[in-house]
């Protein structure tokens, strides 16, 4: 009957397939032609049952994200799910892959679930700045309960089938053919009789919800959300599912829905959602990748063992390198002790620890990497190191092994030059905790072949990292833009701006933690060594290096840190130092607002984007975004940094910029001829 929507009939029950490749997605085009056929099918006495099954790889991922923000073409989701309901004879959605969003609102709105083993279900609008529009915090309550619900929706996080199951989403969990299972299910549900309820009628259990106890979980998620308006709201409504009628919860959720659809922490959580999936498109398709079987990693270090653990979590095994088996003893123990936290903390069960364990072997031998397919270095951060480590890697590495470095600020042009095989050498820049963070800059050096590169871009997906293609440049994209808001984080302090005050402008602005305690966890010596090494000062922080206060390590940095606690103290020995340091260059202290820190730090920041977008070093304005999202905290309903730039108004921070260049004469002022286009054309794009 159309192309996205067919209906088969397998005797008395009728099985509509959802046919929208590649997720599924309720576009208008699908929407049209399902609600056409349940009408049909509502009124066909012939049929008893109704399946709702999807072809392809996926059940419906939800609603199509790219239809937001434009008018909404009739019938939209809620329509459908309202005549769905209304059918008298049982309607049952067969769920394989992920039902997600308005995917599961659609299987709400059945009588019926039944899904393959292997599925998942969840309403992950939240992550998209959003709650489920389609009835799905009024619904999802009556059947799993006020509490669960809340835990499912606010977190955005999809459950098992067995595990839906259990909680009375799904009626019934199948393997095999499940659409054969689903038909089946449904004659047998038809043969025995109605009447069939409705979810919205399947209130008894709610009226139930001690609302005192969801109160309180629901105080907790606020206290997380960090200045997120719709984690909130998806608490709202289903507390609204509680309290309320079903009709007046459901006309809440869509008021709620409307209004954040329209905000700018929607529309950012949105390009954030489309930038990280453009991030990992190349230029050249169709290019053979090349064939990883086998990971070396040479360092057990904190980055060595982390980029290790990335990849056996991913499912690679690994070849891990020291060069003393005392060094190798002691990573390989470090990366079991992370295991076991693991499984003590419920994330990992023992089985599947034993299993990556049993992904390691270590070595103590460069010719043990001989039978490697990537060979990643994480040794000490100098360049004769990581010279001497390509040197010898030439000698042991098979032709056609992808040599990476994880070096984060040095030339890899110039590693690359030192060896015979510049083609097979790219950077592989890992955040810590390695095994952690999601994001990965992926290096790509002047000679670096086409296939290497589309090799790592497509092993980082698979072993879950969000992944950035950069180009070579003194500390890439992350690390080169974060050095501009250093030397300004600095400034204010000598202005008159304290630690405390500075972070909690950052904290306030929606960072998970500001720029001194981040300096503190991280460990101070790593910028002061890499500052000697350019020939660079950094006053205030230099000074408490050089009193060995190298922050959380050792128990005193910008902040103190009590008997090995990790709660940042503010310490006057420190206030006393910036006021001296402040008086020797004759700073008198003023002053200094949330706004203008916040300026001040962000909008160079943003400067030097513009910069390496001009440059090329990234080849999208949302590369960045993704990059300082996923690697250093950026918060995610400020979309990263450039697109906040155009929700502050570009010629705003052009004049800002400006203004403050014309009274300091300091570089990092500087505006970069991109900014300025971006002020005047409102894009970061190049004219076509
Ligand atoms: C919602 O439902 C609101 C309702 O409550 C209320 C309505 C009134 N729309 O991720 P992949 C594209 S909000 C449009 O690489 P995977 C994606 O951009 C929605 N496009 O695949 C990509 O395009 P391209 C709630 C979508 O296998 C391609 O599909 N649902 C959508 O790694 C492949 O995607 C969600 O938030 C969409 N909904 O992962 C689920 N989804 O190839 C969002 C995907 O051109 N989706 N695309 O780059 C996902 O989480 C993942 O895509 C999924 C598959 C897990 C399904």
């Amino acid at each position: 009957m159309s192309d996205f929507v067919k209906v088969n009939r397998d005797g008395d029950v009728a099985v509509v397939i959802i046919d929208n490749p590649p997720v599924n997605a309720l576009s208008f085009h699908v929407r049209e032609p399902l609600m056409q056929a349940l009408v049909e099918l509502r009124d066909d006495s012939s049929v008893a049952a109704i399946v709702i099954a999807c072809a392809g790889r996926t059940f419906v991922a939800g609603a199509d994200i790219t239809e937001f923000g434009k008018p909404v073409q009739q019938p939209d989701l809620r329509a459908i799910v309202a005549t769905l309901e209304a059918i008298a004879k049982p309607t049952i959605a067969a769920i394989h892959g992920t039902a997600l969003g308005g995917g599961l609102e659609l299987a709400l709105g059945c009588h019926f679930r039944v899904a393959d083993a292997d599925a998942k279900l969840g309403l992950p609008e939240v992550k998209l700045g959003l709650l489920p529009g389609g009835g799905g915090t009024v619904r999802l309550p009556r059947l799993v309960g006020a509490v669960k619900a809340l835990g499912v929706i606010v977190s955005g996080v999809p459950i098992a089938a067995t595990e839906a199951h259990a909680a009375g989403l799904v009626d019934a969990v199948f393997e095999g053919d499940l659409t054969a299972h689903a038909v089946n299910f449904g004659r047998e549900i038809a043969r025995k009789g109605g009447p069939f309820t409705p979810v919205r009628d399947r209130d008894d259990d709610l009226r139930q919800t001690d609302l005192a106890a969801f109160d309180a979980t629901a105080a907790d998620l606020a206290k997380k959300a960090r200045g997120l308006e719709a984690p909130i709201a998806c608490a709202l409504s289903v507390r609204n599912a509680v309290t309320l009628p079903f009709d007046a919860a459901l006309a809440a959720e869509r008021a709620l829905f409307v209004k954040l659809v329209a905000s700018d922490q929607s529309r950012a959580q949105r390009h954030l959602f489309f930038a990280e999936r453009e991030a990992a498109k190349l230029p050249a398709k169709d290019i053979v990748k090349r064939r990883i079987s086998r990971v070396g990693v040479i360092g057990a270090g904190t980055m060595g063992g982390g980029i290790a653990m990335a990849f056996a979590n991913g499912g690679y095994p690994v070849t891990l390198l020291e060069t003393n088996r005392e060094a190798l003893q002691r990573g390989l123990g470090t990366i079991d002790k992370n295991y076991a936290v693991s499984v003590s903390r419920g994330s990992l069960t023992e089985d599947a620890k034993r299993q990556r364990l049993a992904q390691f072997k270590g070595s103590t031998d460069y010719a043990d990497l001989a039978d490697c397919d990537l060979i990643v270095e994480a040794v000490f951060e100098d360049m004769a190191v990581k010279k001497e480590v390509f040197g010898r890697l030439e000698a042991v590495a098979r032709p056609g092994a992808i040599l990476a470095t994880n070096t984060s600020y040095l030339d890899i042009n110039e590693i690359a030059g030192s060896t015979s095989r510049p083609q097979d050498v790219l950077g592989l820049h890992f955040f810590s905790p390695a095994n952690v963070m999601k994001l990965l800059e992926i290096v790509r050096a002047d000679k670096t072949a086409p296939d290497a590169l589309a090799t790592v871009v497509d092993l980082a997906r698979r072993i879950g990292k969000v992944a950035v293609v950069v180009g070579v440049c003194h500390g890439f994209v992350g690390n080169r833009m974060l050095a501009a808001r250093g030397s300004e984080s600095e400034a204010l302090l000598l202005e008159g701006a304290t630690p405390r005050q500075i972070d909690q402008a950052f904290t306030d602005f929606g960072w998970p933690m500001g720029p001194f305690q981040m300096g503190d966890l991280a460990g101070l010596d790593i910028g002061w060594r890499n500052r000697k090494a350019r020939g660079q000062t950094a006053v205030i922080a230099d000074t408490l290096c050089e009193q060995g206060r190298f922050g959380q390590k050792t128990g005193k940095g910008f902040y103190l840190y009590e008997n090995g606690s990790r709660t940042p103290v503010p310490d006057p020995e420190v206030k006393a130092l910036i006021r001296d340091k402040a008086s020797e260059k004759g700073i008198a202290p003023r002053a200094i607002s949330a706004e203008e820190i916040i300026e001040r730090t962000l909008y160079p920041l943003i400067n030097e984007g513009a910069k390496i977008l001009e440059e090329g070093i990234a080849a999208r304005a949302s590369d960045i975004d993704v990059v300082w999202v996923n690697g250093y905290g950026f918060p995610v309903g400020k979309g990263g940094p450039l697109f906040w730039a155009g929700l502050e108004g570009a010629a705003r921070i052009v004049e800002r910029l400006d203004h403050w260049h014309q009274r300091t004469g300091k570089d990092v002022f500087r505006v970069a001829p991109l900014l300025e286009r971006m002020a005047e054309t409102g894009s970061w794009e190049a004219e076509a």
